[in-house]
């Protein structure tokens, strides 16, 4: 064994490879005086540290609570600038969408992200993915979207690709072409869209630089039929479907996500009982944005009635510019609890493992077990409770990626 971490007062962790719905969304496995012993920077032991083997390394957690590192599988890390001035608009009560139809919102962004050098994209992307890490987030899902012609969706997947290889937090990278219309196309929708579906797709996929396709389905973004189009034609790449839905109008977008296989669908704010029961029944993970209800002043999703229905429901940041520019993944469990009245064993569920499937990684990480990643969390924490009830603060002590502690 190459690290035994001992004295570990609380672990807590979901069990499993996949997805956990209704109840099961709430069994986790809690144990009291654990160790867990690390080989070849995957997790080979887990039990009481009376039967513990040894290790060359030992690491003292105190008493306190260790979970699975957090997974935030809903982001969009790499962009130029940032939106701080839209904060007097969004105070002046001028809502998200109106912001973006006068030029603004996503196309400065996108203004921004053109303007800027691969190079310092990474830099940035760097130094965002520490910070995240810091608030114990091991994995992450991150999006293009900020480019919107080939030239430039491709430099942001690049830099995401090379984020991938070059710090210790695992990116899984998601296409989001379809983000916005950029302004050379303000008045030629389908002409984005067969440029999308006949050049950049084709881009992507030859690089193999995405695993995901993304579509913001809006009625003014784009609508139903024009997301359902893109994401068709993405899956004859290879790449699998997520969708944007239901954001700010419920215009059917978790029945997209149903009807299209999609693995997933973020944000679900306005969706019906009907799109809810649609989830459930063709097992589409809800990816839900608490922070963004938060920045936006909008509703929360109705995550109680998800997982009544048996949807399974993750959590996510959302991190970007506009609607989210925050990464804190601990203000996220806080908000599940709080809005969308989940319990600690649930949004402990959310955070890892159901984050995990919803971007196919739940075979490798989400939950402390033989065989996985050792990616784990030592919190300022005698039980999970407490990192659900402070906010504000960074609860993490310790975190471990890979087997590294960080
Ligand atoms: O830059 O505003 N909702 N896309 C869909 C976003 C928010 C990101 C942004
Ligand atoms: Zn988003």
């Amino acid at each position: 064994m190459d690290l035994l971490l001992k004295n570990i007062g609380l672990l807590a962790t979901p069990i499993g490879v996949c997805a956990k719905r209704g109840k099961e969304q709430s069994e986790i496995s809690l144990t009291n005086d654990a160790a867990i012993g690390i080989s070849n920077g995957k997790i080979a032991y887990v039990g009481a540290e009376a039967a513990s083997p040894t290790a060359s390394k030992t690491i003292d957690c105190g008493g306190r609570l260790v979970t699975p590192g957090l997974v935030d599988a809903h982001t969009h890390l790499v962009f130029g600038g940032w939106r701080q001035k839209e904060l007097a608009l969004k105070l002046k009560g001028v809502p998200y969408l109106d912001i973006l139809k006068s030029g603004g919102g996503i196309l400065s962004t996108v203004e921004q992200t053109r303007a800027e050098s691969e190079e310092n994209l990474f830099e940035k992307g760097k130094s965002l993915l520490a910070e995240m890490m810091s608030f114990g987030v091991t994995t992450c899902e991150a999006k293009s979207g900020y480019g919107l012609d080939t030239e430039n969706e491709l430099k942001q997947l690049r830099v995401i690709q090379k984020l991938a290889q070059e710090q210790p937090v695992d990116i899984v990278p998601t296409f989001m072409g379809a983000h916005a219309f950029p302004k050379e196309y303000a008045d030629n929708r389908s002409g984005y869209i067969d440029y999308l579906i006949n050049e950049m797709l084709p881009a992507v996929a030859n690089e193999n630089l995405a695993e995901f396709c993304d579509v913001f389905c809006e009625s003014a973004v784009f609508t139903p039929d024009e997301s359902r189009r893109i994401l068709k034609e993405a899956r004859k790449y290879g790449l699998i479907p997520k969708i944007h839905a239901d954001e700010i109008e419920s215009i059917g977008g978790a029945e997209i996500a149903s009807e299209i296989g999609a693995i997933s669908a973020e944000h679900l704010i306005e969706s019906s009982d009907a799109g809810i029961r649609s989830l459930a029944e063709n097992a589409v993970i809800a990816v839900l944005l608490p922070a963004t209800s938060f920045y936006l002043e909008k509703p929360y999703a109705r995550a109680r009635d998800m997982v009544n229905a048996g949807v399974a429901v993750a959590v996510s940041t959302d991190f970007n510019p506009g609607s989210s520019p925050g990464l804190n993944m601990q203000f996220v469990l806080n908000l599940t609890c709080l809005k969308y009245r989940l319990t600690p064993s649930e949004a402990l569920t959310a955070a890892t493992i159901n984050g995990a499937a919803a971007i196919k990684r739940s075979d490798v990480c989400g939950s402390v077990e033989v065989g996985k990643k050792a990616d784990l969390v030592v919190w300022d924490a005698k039980d999970l409770e407490y990192i659900f009830y402070r906010f504000g603060s960074n609860l993490v002590n310790r975190v471990i990626k890979n087997g590294m502690p960080v």
